[in-house]
């Protein structure tokens, strides 16, 4: 499958996350590109399509600062990535805060999701792998394409960093379709997590259906979104479709839930289809809890190609490095043959 990455993606790489009061190894690393890269065969680099189809969904005052974020944390005497410790929590009163460590808490809801010296760069490039990726498929050069973004985009929202996600790579390809006329558009989000910033970016807009099938929210991140019961609203009631699953979860139950999801889709309507592909669905993810094999990555990809649609596939999450290249290779192929 034609495939985009932008060697500007590596240049992210933050250092540690806290587990259990302990600093760790960060999950989301360089190394996941570097196995995934040895996967994929020929890879092409994106073109720059520039920062109007970001801003189409993100808002100024988030784009500024993250673009500004790792400059003003040097500027202000510190090391190391900067990370958010204190949040509004609840909707304190808008201010106007300069101090990074305000502006972190402001745009950013966990302390996950370090900004390092290379995190614009690696986010700027990721969307444009998805917008890439798009345009190939608009101009006909490709029916479906792959966007190996990294890092993973479906946490994050309109002005908002979490779970990993700085700009929402999905999203910005799926209201780019749309404005390019290849709507109505859905995404599909298989990641083993929810994608908040998917769901809350197309909440209120019915163009846009959004089906996420992933852990349950009462027991895994990022726990305030992903219910049953968000179902959308205004103009969106019933566009936003949540299948939240138990820990545990196999590939019997998995399909079945999968298949609900692209009657879902059929039924909207959808003429563009966007994945949003996390392998931590896999039994030996190091951090989540499905039970999913290599060939049920196949039969997912083979499940969503029955849709007929032209697809693109965007990366998310997986974290179990020496398999991810495998992991991925597998779904795109089995989306590839039906
Ligand atoms: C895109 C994506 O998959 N983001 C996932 C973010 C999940 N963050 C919370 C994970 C908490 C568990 N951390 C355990 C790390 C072990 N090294
Ligand atoms: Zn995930």
């Amino acid at each position: 499958m034609l495939t985009f990455c932008s060697p500007s993606q590596a240049a992210h790489a933050p250092a540690l996350e806290l587990v259990n009061g302990k600093a760790e190894d960060h999950a989301e690393t360089p190394a996941r590109l570097g196995n995934m890269l040895g996967a994929m065969g020929t890879v092409r680099a994106p073109d720059d399509h520039g920062l109007a189809a970001i801003q189409a969904v993100h808002s100024p005052e988030y784009i500024a600062f993250l673009q500004a974020a790792h400059g003003e944390w040097l500027a202000a005497g510190r090391a190391g990535d900067a990370i958010p410790y204190a949040f509004p929590v609840r909707g304190r009163r808008p201010l106007d805060l300069t101090r990074i460590d305000g502006k972190l808490g402001l745009f950013g809801f966990d302390t996950v999701t370090p900004i390092a010296a290379g995190t614009w760069e690696a986010a700027y490039g990721a969307a444009q792998s998805a917008l890439s990726a798009l345009a190939a498929m608009a101009s006909g050069e490709a029916r479906h394409a792959f966007a190996l973004c990294r890092p993973p985009g479906h946490h994050a929202g309109a002005d908002y960093f979490g779970g990993y996600c700085y700009l929402n790579n999905a999203a910005i390809a799926a209201r780019a379709a749309a404005a390019q006329g290849l709507g109505p558009v859905a995404v599909l989000d298989v990641d083993y997590h929810h994608g908040n910033g998917t769901q809350d970016i197309f909440y209120a807009d019915g163009s846009v259906f959004f089906a996420s099938i992933h852990a349950d929210p009462r027991t895994d991140f990022p726990y305030f979104w992903g219910h049953a019961e968000e179902c959308g609203e205004g103009a969106g009631e019933g566009t936003t479709f949540n299948q939240p699953l138990p820990r545990g979860t196999g590939w019997g139950t998995y399909e079945g839930a999968l298949g609900r999801a692209v009657d879902a889709i059929a039924a909207f309507g959808a003429k563009t289809l966007i994945v949003s592909y996390g392998a931590d669905t896999f039994a030996e993810d190091p951090i989540s809890q499905f039970a999913l094999t290599t060939d049920d990555m196949h039969a997912m990809g083979t499940s969503i190609a029955s849709l007929g649609l032209p697809t693109l596939t965007v990366m998310e999450g997986g974290y179990n490095v020496a398999e991810l290249g495998r992991n991925v290779a597998a779904f795109i192929a089995g989306l590839e043959r039906a």
